[in-house]
């Protein structure tokens, strides 16, 4: 052990520490500063930013015995606080800089240190600082970021004021498309926002800790597990396995009817088989986690190795083994037809291209790892607290399993670190579950990035094989696809993803006569799980690259074509029903001026630039708001003393729960005279709220959006007098009027039948047209992506800088997925940097967001949805581009350098 003084925050403070403990460590475990945030512990994202001597440091690197004597040092906590804040906290907040929050407090502090430093950088001095010091955010795409540091500085250097900087939204106005701050920003930027692991400090003493013994195979037949050595281990209190699982051990996959396993085949803790590289085979609970993972490592497992069977392809071959044994490897199959056949109609069509197309299995990488806990409430129900974005799903999901009626199970979702879709499956709910039940206490279980990146789903990849036909004129008459979803081991929602495929293949154009079949295979890679755009960037890159080779055959350009082609008054989705509105059309005029002159400056830069080449591309963006068919949500409004509170589970990813909660809420109670701060929010606690269904499907807006409008509606409706004023809450009271309503929505929609593909399964629709400006290395293959343009419809904007955050965001993960992210190989993609995700240097600064807002007959006043949009297809323009740029058609991504230097030899 050693003893420092450190002067924390500016007061001198005696730490006595281990050596070998790291900073962040000690900030956050002894000292229980937790606003520096611990994400992948090992130097590559910044959340654990400290200045130490006027210098940034990542804590979570630092050991103790390489922290000086008497060294100052600076966290979040001593930045700013709530009653005043830093102009960086300040800025952060009107620029929506905090998303999900987790990344905030190292952003602040580092960039506080740059201010110190230069009180007048550039734009490009601030991408520089992030990249040096590593800051990562996977939410904002950065650019808020840089802004939010820009305007720090001015109000720094007494150019502007506080005033002028923050939005007051004016008495009695319409929220709808306002700046107005979300909020949980205050708590986010000023450290004070408890995650799961803040959290997990600050549980009764007598929590266990709990750490998995994880397959380091993808195949395998389990022999014998033996728990004897990890039982006499230090502060072990109980090693759990599969048959101490009180329930029936598997989570329930909610299969189609149509599927041919019954969705039970992932189990909490493995039996009889290993399906998938990291699966959990026991728990270690111990007093602490170290103790625990000290043990850990003692469990035996003896195994029988299997073949496994790592792609779609591989599992579907003649001679693979069921990996489920009774279920086909290829466990659901759908087809689309719509209109004519196709087979005799391609052959007489003037154009026909056709191309086979890959997207891997992009990793999700939020910042933060995976993270909960478990314990019995007071009533006897089991409260597990995680990420979940799905909290009544969830519940029902893992309830069989752990032998718990679904009732007396309920989920918390704490305050999240970003998910972009991985926990819409529900992760370590159900092993927490097991362990409170087992041991009844409560019980801690974290990740560190590792387990996070090889624990949790990825995206599943497409194998996609695709025709387009199209007359003399490059009218598209006729699509032919067919693929194939590679869904790993576990088939929950598999059935549902692969429905994208038929949803979204050819989406955006009327195409009057489709031929198809998709099917979902079980292999021995990462399980599928949600990811943003689910689906839609797998199908739509296939079709917007496809269109590009169409428009190069019939010799007219790109962006023209798609003009031609785009859903008008009397088109028909791929699945056969009228597009919610007409907007495509219109949203391509307002590009098109820009495309034209983007075309001029490449082509003219291209003139003198030697290796470097430089190309523009186009894609449509577009996905749906809602769970298919009859989806719906609830949401309630009581009427207090003092104002109104408003209850729903809208989960929050990060994405603006808590913003778009208060603004339809304010917006519907606006005849009361109501003001923002006198809306009182209760979320996300099954405990206290509703089922509103998950954050998933860009669906919550739509549908909690409208649940909480109707709830608030109904409560308007309650305290409306004859006179056309309204009681107050003594009123009510007074008059034996009830103070709690609630509200319901239902999508007039109908799934998508599995036989034809054919039905009207979202309420509204989100469009974007996208422009993407690259340069292309052409001696090394490495793209750079200069300037992304969108056009943007998402109807009413509810909040200006949610949805700004929402797009560049989404538009910023599309050019990792098409250049650099990957989870393929289990030895190399397993960190942040190592699964490509983007520095602040890989995006451009320069992303202009251009709004149309065609508002939906569905939407909560006009409103679609926003979330998934952005990453629906940006990586097809980026690939287009390099097309454009240098004649390299990328059709399987990530289009990492080798492969476009292998494109272009071709
Ligand atoms: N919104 C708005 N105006 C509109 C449409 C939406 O202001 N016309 C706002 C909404 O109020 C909400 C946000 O935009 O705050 C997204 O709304 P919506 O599209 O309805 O999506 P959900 O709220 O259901 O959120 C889920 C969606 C999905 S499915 C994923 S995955 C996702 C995403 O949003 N993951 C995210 N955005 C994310 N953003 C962050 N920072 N982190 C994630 O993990
Ligand atoms: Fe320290 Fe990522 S750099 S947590
Ligand atoms: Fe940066 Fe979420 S706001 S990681």
């Amino acid at each position: 052990m050693l003893k420092k003084t450190l002067i924390i925050n500016g007061i001198s403070r005696t730490v006595i520490a281990n050596p070998e403990m790291t900073l962040a460590e000690v900030l956050r475990k002894q000292m229980l500063l937790t606003g520096t945030k611990v994400g992948c512990g090992k130097g590559e994202c910044g959340a654990c930013s400290v200045i130490m001597d006027g210098k940034v440091v990542r804590s979570c690197i630092v050991r103790m015995k390489r922290v000086p004597d008497e060294a100052e040092i600076i966290t979040i906590e001593g930045v700013g606080t709530k009653d005043n804040l830093h102009p960086l906290q300040l800025a952060w907040m009107i620029h929506g800089a905090a998303q999900c929050g987790f990344c905030s407090p190292g952003f602040i502090v580092s960039a506080k240190a740059l201010l110190d430093e230069n009180i007048n950088p550039t734009r490009e001095d601030v991408r520089n600082w992030f990249q040096k010091n590593r800051n990562v955010c996977r939410c904002t795409g950065y650019k808020p970021l840089v802004d939010a540091v820009m305007d720090a500085a001015r109000l720094m250097r007494g150019e502007i004021k506080k005033e002028d900087l923050w939005y007051k939204l004016p008495e009695g106005a319409s929220v709808l498309g306002s700046k107005v701050v979300r909020p949980s920003a205050v708590a986010k930027v000023t450290g004070t926002w408890d995650f799961g692991a803040d959290l997990g400090l600050k549980l009764p003493e007598d929590t266990l800790h709990i750490k998995l013994v994880q397959a380091k195979v993808s195949h395998a037949n389990i022999l014998s597990i033996d728990t004897s050595e990890a039982e006499n281990m230090p502060g072990v209190y109980k090693v759990i396995t599969y048959k101490d699982v009180p329930g029936t051990n598997r989570i329930n996959g909610l299969a189609f009817p149509s599927n041919k396993g019954d969705g039970l085949d992932r189990p909490i803790l493995n039996d009889k088989k290993i399906f998938q590289f990291g699966d959990a085979i026991a728990m270690v609970l111990a007093d602490t986690p170290f103790q625990a993972e000290a043990a850990a490592e003692k469990v035996k497992v003896q195994l029988e190795e299997l073949p496994a069977y790592m792609s779609a392809p591989a599992a579907m071959a003649e001679d693979a083994i069921e990996i489920h044994p009774g279920t086909p490897n290829i466990y659901f199959e759908t087809t689309i037809a719509k209109g004519n056949d196709t087979k005799d109609l391609m052959n007489k069509l003037d154009y026909v291209v056709e191309d086979n197309f890959y997207v891997g299995r992009q990793p999700h990488l939020p910042i933060e790892p995976d993270v909960g806990f478990a314990y019995f409430n007071e009533n006897g129900k089991l409260v597990i607290h995680s990420k979940s974005v799905a909290l009544h799903f969830h519940s029902l999901m893992i309830a069989d399993g752990i032998g718990m009626p679904a009732q007396d199970v309920l989920i918390v979702q704490n305050p999240t670190g970003g998910t972009f879709g991985y926990k819409f499956s529900p992760t370590i709910e159900a092993l927490l579950g097991v362990a409170a039940i087992v041991t009844k206490k409560p019980v801690y279980l974290e990740f560190n990035m590792y387990q996070q990146i090889t624990y949790t789903g990825k995206r599943s990849p497409f194998f996609m094989n695709v025709k387009f036909g199209g007359d003399k004129n490059g009218k598209l008459v006729a699509m032919e696809s067919d693929w194939s979803v590679d869904h790993g081991p576990y088939s929950e929602f598999g059935d549902l993803l692969t429905m994208r495929g038929t949803q979204f293949i050819g989406a955006g154009y009327d195409i009057a006569n489709i031929r198809g079949e998709g099917r979902t295979v079980c292999t021995n890679h990462a399980w599928g799980s949600a990811f943003r755009g689910y689906g839609s960037p797998q199908s739509l890159f296939a079709s917007e690259v496809l269109i590009d080779e169409l428009a190069e055959k019939a010799g007219i350009d790109p962006l023209e074509i798609r003009y031609q082609n785009v859903y008008r008054e009397g088109s028909t989705t791929p699945t056969g029903c009228d597009p919610d509105v007409i907007c495509l059309p219109t949203m391509i005029e307002k590009l098109r001026p820009l495309y034209k002159d983007a075309k001029k400056k490449a082509e003219d830069k291209n003139k003198n630039s030697g290796d470097k080449k430089y190309g523009v591309g186009v894609s449509l963006l577009l996905y749906g708001s809602g769970l298919d068919g009859a989806d719906s949500s609830e949401a309630w409004a009581e009427v207090t003393p003092t104002g109104i509170v408003i209850g729903n589970s809208w989960e929050d990813h990060g994405q603006g729960a808590d913003m778009g909660t208060l603004s339809i809420a304010y917006e519907t109670l606006r005849p009361l005279g109501i003001k923002l701060e006198q809306i009182k929010l209760v979320m996300n606690d099954m405990e206290k709220t509703p089922n509103s269904g998950p954050a998933g499907g860009s669906r919550s807006n739509v549908l909690t959006g409208n649940a909480t409008r109707v709830a608030c509606e109904n409560l308007l409706s309650a305290m409306k007098k004859a006179d056309g004023t309204y009681r107050t809450y003594d009123e009510m009271i007074a008059e034996n009027i009830p103070v709690k309503v609630d509200g319901k929505w239902t999508a007039p929609c109908t799934a998508c039948d599995v036989a034809n593909g054919q039905g009207n399964p979202f309420p509204c629709y989100m469009y974007g047209v996208l422009m993407a400006e690259v340069e292309v290395d052409t001696t090394t293959g490495k793209v750079k992506v200069e300037k992304l343009t969108i056009v943007a419809d998402v109807g009413t904007v509810v909040n200006k800088l949610v949805v700004d955050g929402q797009i560049y965001g989404g538009l910023v993960q599309g050019i990792g997925l098409a250049l650099s992210e990957d989870f393929e190989d289990l030895k190399k993609h397993t960190t942040l940097t190592g699964c490509g995700i983007p520095q602040i240097k890989d995006v451009p600064d320069n992303i202009e967001i251009i709004y149309q807002e065609t508002p939906r007959p569905y939407g909560p006043y006009g409103a679609s949805g926003a979330g998934e949009m952005p990453l629906s297809a940006p990586h097809a323009a980026i690939v287009n581009a390099i097309y454009n740029a240098c004649g390299a058609r990328i059709t399987k991504l990530p289009a990492l350098p080798e492969k476009v230097l292998a494109a272009l030899k071709k």
